[in-house]
């Protein structure tokens, strides 16, 4: 198995290189995609996080497909930042439920520096249980990524969400270059990089090539790439779209998998729309991390009953945290 810890030399890809991987035949992409995840990874091994949503609503940006923009009515209730104690009271379930990872995710443009400091001090708590953290703020400004480092953060979360060139069609309030500059604040602070995209948003292929490229070509490649199919929900300008065909979400997975050798590849956003085939498909073409726990932030996600059922079927088992890997 490859060594995590030392950084992996990446080769710069093409868009053309990465289309023509989408472009292969199912069996030969899942084929490639499998055989790659199995030099670097225990093939029936799945990282778990649990999701919590510490500040709902409200947001001031205009992001097409998110329930928690101020500016779509999507009949969301807003909910201030949550106190320590009941963070900590749900990381403890996450824990016992299975989960390795925290993950907490804000509804803000950006952290204001007064509310950093909660942050940092549920990032402290939770950590001290044993488990990765992660959180998802939003854009950070100098200084607010080593008060997170400082805190005991593993992960930040920022998704450039789509390639470059379809960013504008889906957000208006911030632009793709923004999410690029808190990448480098969130890798130059030390900590792990978890960045991903949505898909099913009425993008072409090529745009959905564009933003693995984009990902893949991020230097060093993020430790965690999560894949969110789009969520479709009522009041967002994203929810009157066409469905995406399931195959193409299944080589997006393949192909990040291919592009990204060592990055965990988040089977994210959508699992209880995929179903277990086709969720059991992303598994085979490289998928090895889910959320885990019935809510994303303001979704639903599947029971753990289902988890387990399907886990149990396949014969997946959760990874350890990282560097305490099982050695099948
Ligand atoms: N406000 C912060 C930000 O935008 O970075 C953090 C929270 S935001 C909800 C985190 C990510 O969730 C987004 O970047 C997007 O990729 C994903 N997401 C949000 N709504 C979604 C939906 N309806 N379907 C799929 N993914 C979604
Ligand atoms: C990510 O890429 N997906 C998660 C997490 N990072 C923060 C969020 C998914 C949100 C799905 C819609 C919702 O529950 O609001
Ligand atoms: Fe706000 Fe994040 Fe939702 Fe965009 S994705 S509206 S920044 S919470």
């Amino acid at each position: 198995m490859t060594d995590l810890s030392q950084p992996v030399a990446a080769k710069a890809w093409s868009l053309a290189e990465v289309e023509a991987l989408y472009a292969l035949p199912f069996n030969d992409l899942l084929f490639q995609a499998q055989n790659i995840h199995r030099q670097t990874f225990d093939p029936n091994a799945v990282q778990l996080s649990t999701l919590l949503s510490i500040k709902t609503g409200g947001c001031s940006e205009d992001c097409g497909y998110c329930s928690q923009s101020a500016r779509h009515d999507t009949g969301l209730e807003r909910e201030k930042l949550l106190d320590v104690p009941a963070v900590v009271e749900a990381a403890k379930a996450a824990k016992e439920a299975g989960a390795t990872r925290f993950c907490m995710g804000a509804a803000w443009r950006g952290p204001k520096d007064k509310d950093l400091g909660a942050v940092a001090e549920m990032v402290r708590e939770v950590k001290a249980l044993g488990m990765e953290t992660c959180v998802t703020l939003g854009m950070l400004k100098p200084g607010q990524a080593e008060q997170l480092k400082e805190a005991g953060l593993d992960y930040y979360n920022h998704n450039l969400d789509t390639a470059a060139e379809f960013y504008g069609q889906v957000i208006t309030t911030h632009t793709h270059n923004d999410r690029l500059n808190t990448l480098t604040q969130v890798r130059e602070a030390g900590i792990h990089v978890c960045c991903g995209g949505i898909i099913g948003m009425g993008e072409s292929r090529r745009i959905r090539a564009g933003l693995v490229m984009e990902l893949a070509n991020l230097n060093p490649q993020p430790e965690s790439v999560p894949i969110n199919m789009l969520v479709k929900v009522p009041g967002t300008p994203m929810a009157q779209g066409a469905d995406l065909d399931p195959f193409e979400f299944v080589r997006t997975v393949a192909v990040a998998r291919i592009t990204m050798p060592a990055s965990h590849v988040r089977l994210s956003a959508g699992r209880q729309e995929l179903g277990e085939a086709v969720q059991a498909l992303c598994f085979l073409a490289g998928a090895n991390s889910i959320f885990c726990g019935d809510r994303l932030l303001t979704t639903g996600n599947p029971e753990a009953d289902a988890d387990n059922a399907l886990f149990s079927k396949l014969g997946l088992h959760g990874e350890p945290v990282q560097g305490r890997r099982c050695a099948s």
